[in-house]
């Protein structure tokens, strides 16, 4: 290990990200300048990767869970061959630059995961470990090895402190994840000062209880960390945490160690001052020491042999597997799944049941078709109907399982979905009550912000859930849903529908989807558009129509479209039409010709979703009627709730005759 040139990459990290931060005039110099050898040995020795191929399936997945540190990660990249040039640099949290604010996956090559809000970048990483684990003990034979990496975490003060990387933690060392090594920046500093204002825990022994390896050591004694993580990776069955003294800024010589260093530019002075303590000749911007350049020069080809190397292997490994070999290429290379040719359970007009428990027949059909679908739920698997049946559990010692119990950790869970997708392969969902979304809205956000196709099943999603009352009765859930960009919420209206929903959610690779399904049992109804089931990838169809040009459209979603259709069929004297909006969000997609010929602008509309009607006027115009619930629920008989709530097809007959 050659110390010196890892000590000029150090140097250079600081440079960047000191000229970086000044010229944005804002961004955090703090996290790169106090770990900056970290970063030069993790992208100098450590991490087994080829900057040329980004997406390289084995290489070591690193996530900066820090995510306001970016300048560490883009200054790596920089100046470890990856395609993100100087100007890049320069641009760095300009809009539309490939150098934001805050890391974001699928713009910057070599980026792993979207972070910033603090906590997920670690809890993406227990699923990157869970992803490789799963892929590993599928693919690779006792000959040949083609799945083995290591997942690397730079987390500070603030990850440790939230509760979602608690949650990704605890079922990390549950499940044995010892690939997983977590370098833990204790710098004792946040935005508000010393972390003793609120934070006097010891984080490792926390891990301890884990199940977790604990190490510590100095930030800046590479040669110490670098047998560290020889000796996590021997750590066989535990995830490792290396607890690192550092100091936040090192190297500015009048804010390093203070809250001064964490978020905001050093100032001229104070910038000048720390880049001639590092040797940065006077008035160079952006300056990289030729030794780190030399140093990486010389490591290009070391790591490509190791990547053609890997390729040769999965070159034999796929002629000697043909099976395994055509299995890796739906796993890796299959996109967007068809399930055209994939039979899916068919219900009929007549067939009663709840739509959660047809969505569970669905799913279980698709995962039989598909073996790279997993998930699990939050500890309500047998409520939410995601039991895959004799697919085994996932666990410690059994990395085949398909059925993930994720513990009642809805965040945590949400967390690590994402970091199974974005380690490619796998397909994950998973499930909870509707109204604990809440729970992992951060986590979903993410999601749609990174494009990830994670697939949300949120059953008991209404008032009607009953007796268990108004904490588990969500009446918002599905508008802030809906108010989230880029994520899809399908709510059916009866089975046939769901199995249309789960077609829609798992054929989506942009994005993810929430399948929001009920308890309570519901009658598949006739549908009046012949061509339905096309139809209703649009976001919406007619379920019920008049003859002629309907007076009153009923807009229904989920179970209160059966119970609207009752409610047109008893308006004999008026002409009605139930629309069933499986998504808002897809129908406000289309065309104004197919919205106007669904609902026609000159009818009356009238929204009926046991929901708060936030939200429902946007897509129509101000003369909507919405029969809604507005406010939270009651513990009781669902019909009871009903009644009371005015949610029965007699009250929405009486709100539509008074109209
Ligand atoms: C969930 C979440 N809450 C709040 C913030 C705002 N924030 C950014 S960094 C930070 C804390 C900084 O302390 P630390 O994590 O120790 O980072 P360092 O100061 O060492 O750079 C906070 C509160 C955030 N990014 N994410």
């Amino acid at each position: 290990m050659n110390v010196s040139a890892l000590a000029a990459v150090a140097n250079s990290v600081r440079s960047l990200s000191i000229d970086a931060v000044e010229k944005a005039n804002s961004g955090h110099p703090g996290l790169p300048m106090g770990c900056a050898e970290l970063g030069a040995l993790l992208y100098g020795e450590l991490l087994s990767h080829w900057p040329q191929d980004p997406r390289w399936i084995n290489r070591d997945r690193f996530v900066l869970s820090a995510g306001h540190g970016c300048m560490l990660l883009y200054s790596l990249l920089h100046l470890s061959g990856y395609d993100l040039s100087l100007d890049d640099i320069r641009n760095f949290r300009q809009l539309g630059s490939r150098t934001p604010g805050h890391p974001e996956w699928g713009l910057t090559p070599g980026v792993e995961a979207t972070a910033g809000p603090l906590g997920q970048g670690l809890s993406n990483a227990v699923g990157m470990a869970i992803a490789e684990r799963i892929l590993g003990a599928k693919f690779n034979t006792s000959s040949r090895t083609v799945i083995d990496h290591h997942t690397y975490v730079l987390a500070s003060d603030g990850d440790m402190m939230e509760g979602v990387a608690s949650e990704a933690s605890s079922i990390a060392g549950h499940l044995k994840l010892g690939k997983l090594i977590v370098f833990y920046d204790s710098n004792q500093i946040t935005i508000e000062g010393s972390t003793s204002l609120a934070f006097s825990e010891d984080v490792l022994k926390r891990y301890e209880g884990y199940g977790w390896r604990t190490l510590s050591g100095s930030m800046y004694d590479m040669t110490a960390i670098a047998q560290m993580v020889e000796h996590a990776k021997k750590a066989g069955e535990r995830p490792t945490i290396i607890r690192l003294q550092s100091i936040i800024g090192k190297g500015a010589p009048k804010k390093a160690g203070t809250a001064k260093a964490h978020g905001e530019a050093l100032g001229p002075e104070e910038a000048a001052a720390a880049k001639k303590g590092i040797g940065v000749p006077e008035g160079c911007q952006f300056y990289v020491f030729p030794e780190a350049e030399e140093y990486f020069k010389a490591r290009q080809p070391v790591w490509r042999l190791a990547y053609e190397e890997w390729k040769k292997t999965l070159e034999a490994w796929k002629e000697e597997n043909p099976d395994k070999a055509k299995e890796w290429t739906r796993y890796f290379e299959g996109g967007n799944a068809d399930l055209s040719a994939v039979t899916l359970p068919s219900f009929k007009v007549g067939d009663s049941l709840a739509t959660r428990a047809a969505g569970g027949q669905v799913l279980n059909a698709i995962a039989r078709a598909f073996p790279n679908l997993i998930g699990g739920s939050a500890d309500l698997a047998p409520s939410n109907s995601t039991n895959l049946k004799d697919m085994g559990d996932f666990s410690g010692s059994n990395p085949l399982g398909r059925n993930f119990h994720f513990g009642i950790r809805e965040h945590g869970m949400g967390g690590i979905c994402n970091g199974i997708a974005y380690h490619g392969g796998l397909r994950p969902f998973c499930a909870t009550f509707l109204v604990f979304s809440d729970y992992m809205r951060p986590s979903v956000r993410l999601a749609a912000i990174s494009k990830l196709p994670v697939i949300y099943v949120f059953t008991h999603d209404s008032v009607f859930v009953g007796e268990d009352g108004p904490t588990h009765e969500p009446v918002e859930h599905l508008a802030a849903l809906r108010a989230i960009p880029n994520l899809f919420v399908l709510r059916p209206g009866d089975a046939e529908e769901t199995e249309l929903a789960w077609r829609i959610a798992y054929e989506r690779h942009d994005g993810p989807t929430v399948l929001a399904l009920t308890r309570q049992g519901i009658v598949v109804y006739p549908k009046a558009d012949p061509a339905w089931r096309m139809t209703i990838r649009k976001g919406a169809y007619v379920a019920r129509d008049c003859d002629g040009v309907p007076d009153v459209v009923i807009i229904a979603t989920g179970s209160e479209v059966s119970v609207a259709i009752a409610a047109a069929a008893e308006l004999t004297d008026r002409k009605v039409r139930v629309v069933s909006m499986l998504s808002r969000e897809l129908f406000l997609k289309q065309p104004t010709d197919f919205r106007f010929n669904l609902v026609p602008p000159a009818a009356r509309k009238v929204v009926f979703e046991a929901s708060v009607s936030f939200g429902w006027k946007g897509p129509f115009d101000d003369s909507v009627v919405t029969v809604s619930i507005d406010r939270f629920g009651e513990s009781g008989q669902y019909q009871k709730i009903a009644e009371h709530l005015g949610m029965t097809a007699a009250a929405l007959v009486r709100r539509i005759r008074d109209l």
